[in-house]
């Protein structure tokens, strides 16, 4: 238990609330995480997975209504409305309470109430944050188990101190104790996933997935965080964090934020294919970053471990990711093989003759539909990680010299394209964007806007956000802050196929990226930013056509001046809160293409 007052009465608050039958504190210890994993055999929602195959795992498969973040029932409470601004669902905090406390009146019964109390970063850490979830399921806490620092030992350092509340429940309470459970609990209907950024709150109702239900994952290291960051004075971002190492052994640190679906978790994780150049895995996800006494901006990982999406995961490509769930992991919505293995979309060239889908049906090649959902994940220890960094945990983080940003973009922008400033790296950030695809809606072609891959996650006025950034830049010693670069894997040509391999080959920037911060290459000044002089990427081993390699590291001007009506419009929806610093840089582009095209 805890001698902190303002824990133990609000633990009281709410259980008095939620009225569970019971209330557990949550110890942190590998029996605990082992009773869970039997609670939750034990009532259907899993299944132990073959020891020989996959030792101390399990299969989960959730309800068809509950399979991933919910964007458009999560709010945030701000006192004032114009505080969340444009890019988030905003709620009356008073109102949002007032019905959250009616779903939340009874909402445990027939269930266990635990307590986790969680550190996201190492336990003690100077970077690091405390929070405790309320939640009744046994999967959350297993996934918290394996995503955050939980238990007696963070009450430890924690003491007195404050803490972020988070109060989670599935919203299905049971008459009794003994009344039947569905395998996967939730509230089909209703769903709120609510932050109160002032007062560092979480209330989640409704959901067991992922995002919805970890509370120290988004909606802690994320939303609230970065309110917190801005508070302050540091960074809470949605960016990976992996070191390069060259053959002679010098080691540099790069974060970089891609949206969802844009192989974040490979580039974690990558195999370089140049020969002597090792990468390392900090982090796949989030990273805090706050200024150390040398002046130099350090990461954390707030997590310990992996949430990875699995289709698309093999061991082409990513066989890092392959190793690290050979053991104590959690899959969701996985299928099923005769032999009590999991198989996802990808994972084999060629699928198994027959499969349990995600949805218990059978299934086989013929069947015309995928047999995993999409969003299908493994819960996994950052620990079990082959290519985890020695340093991962370290309590001071690691000195950033790099941030990477990047979309899925078919054209215009080039494979490589370093800032020339940070204020312009800041301007870069504010403009990641993808083209949308027949999938999406809206318009083929057209630009989805996603800023720092921070659009479902920042919990306060994006333009107030990209104000921080700018003032984080300008209140530093600027030989000390990280370049910044925009990537883009994702060029396409006239034919429709990708330009670059990606992948491992991607090895081949990050070695760009590693000689522009240590000084040995050189680049081209452009209108847009600064380009690999011809030559200076490693292409040795590898046989890109020429032409390619030109398109890749081509400055589209016309499709970059094609593009400024929609920056512009972009830029729009943060009216008087859009930075003078970033119209500037967008003013100063502008006169850059302008410049260049009456030159051509
Ligand atoms: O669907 C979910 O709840 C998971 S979302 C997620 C998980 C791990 C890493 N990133 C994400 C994301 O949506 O960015
Ligand atoms: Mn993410």
């Amino acid at each position: 238990m805890t001698t902190n007052s303002k824990l133990k009465t609000w633990v009281e608050e709410m259980a008095a609330m939620c009225q569970p039958d019971k209330v557990l504190w949550c110890d942190g210890t590998q029996g605990e995480y082992q009773e869970m994993l039997r609670l939750m055999i034990q009532s259907g929602t899993a299944i132990p997975m073959d020891p020989q195959k996959r030792p101390n795992s399990v299969f989960v498969r959730s309800d068809p209504a509950d399979v991933a973040r919910v964007e458009e029932f999560t709010f945030i409470c701000s006192n004032s409305k114009d505080d969340a601004g444009p890019t988030n669902n905003w709620r009356d905090p008073a109102e949002s309470k007032k019905t959250l406390a009616g779903l939340f009146q009874g909402a445990m019964k027939g269930r266990t109430m635990y307590v986790i109390p969680y550190s996201m970063g190492p336990i003690g850490s100077p970077i690091a944050k405390i929070g405790v979830e309320l939640t009744d399921s046994p999967y959350v806490v297993a996934s918290m188990h394996v995503m955050a620092r939980v238990g007696t030992k963070v009450l430890d350092v924690l003491g007195d101190g404050e803490f972020v509340r988070g109060l989670h429940s599935v919203g299905a309470p049971l008459k009794e104790a003994n009344t039947p459970d569905s395998p996967w609990p939730c509230n089909a209907s209703t769903k709120y996933i609510c932050h109160f950024p002032e007062t560092r709150e979480i209330w989640s109702y409704g959901s067991g997935y992922g995002g919805n239900a970890l509370l120290g994952k988004k909606c802690h290291a994320l939303r609230i965080a970065s309110v917190q960051a801005r508070d302050e004075g540091w960074l809470a971002e949605h960016m990976l964090i992996l070191s390069i190492t060259d053959p002679a052994g010098k080691k540099i640190y790069v974060a970089a934020a891609f949206p969802s679906a844009c192989g974040k978790t490979n580039l974690a994780m990558l195999t370089p294919t140049l020969p002597g150049w090792k990468v390392e895995t900090v982090g796949d996800d989030i990273a805090w970053m706050k200024f150390g006494a040398d002046g130099r901006l350090h990461a954390i990982n707030p997590e310990a471990g992996f949430f990875g999406v699995a289709p698309g995961t093999s061991m082409k490509s990513n066989p890092n990711a392959m190793k690290t769930i050979g053991s104590n992991t959690v899959f969701t919505n996985c299928a099923l093989t005769a032999d009590g293995d999991v198989w996802w979309e990808e994972m084999t060239d060629t699928p198994p003759a027959e499969l349990t889908d995600w949805l218990r049906r059978p299934w086989t090649p013929a069947s015309g539909r995928k047999a995993a959902h999409p969003n299908a994940r493994f819960c996994v220890p950052a620990s079990q990680c082959p290519c985890i960094a020695p340093e991962w945990e370290d309590p001071k983080g690691v000195p950033i010299s790099a941030i990477l940003f990047g979309g899925r973009r078919a054209t215009v922008m080039p494979l490589v394209n370093e800032a020339m400033s940070w204020q312009h790296g800041t301007f870069l950030g504010s403009i990641m964007s993808s083209e949308t695809t027949a999938a999406a809606t809206g318009a083929v072609g057209a630009l989805r806007f996603d800023p720092f891959a921070m659009l479902p996650f920042c919990g306060y006025h994006m333009g107030d956000y990209f104000a921080h950034w700018l003032k984080i830049g300008a209140g530093a010693d600027g030989a000390k802050l990280p370049r910044i670069f925009y990537v883009n894997w994702f060029r396409k040509g006239a034919d429709g196929k990708f330009l670059w391999p990606g992948y491992g080959e991607n090895s081949r920037v990050l070695k760009w990226v590693f000689e522009r911060v240590t000084g040995s290459a050189n680049a081209v000044e452009t209108p847009i930013g600064r380009l690999p002089e011809q030559g200076a990427l490693d292409m040795s081993g590898l046989s890109v056509p020429a032409a390619s390699m030109d398109e890749l590291l081509r400055v589209d001007l016309d499709g970059w001046t094609h593009q400024l009506g929609e920056i512009h419009k972009h830029y729009e929806k943060f009216g008087a809160k859009l930075p003078q610093g970033l119209k500037a840089e967008l003013q100063a582009l502008e006169q850059r293409l302008q410049a260049a095209g009456s030159r051509v």
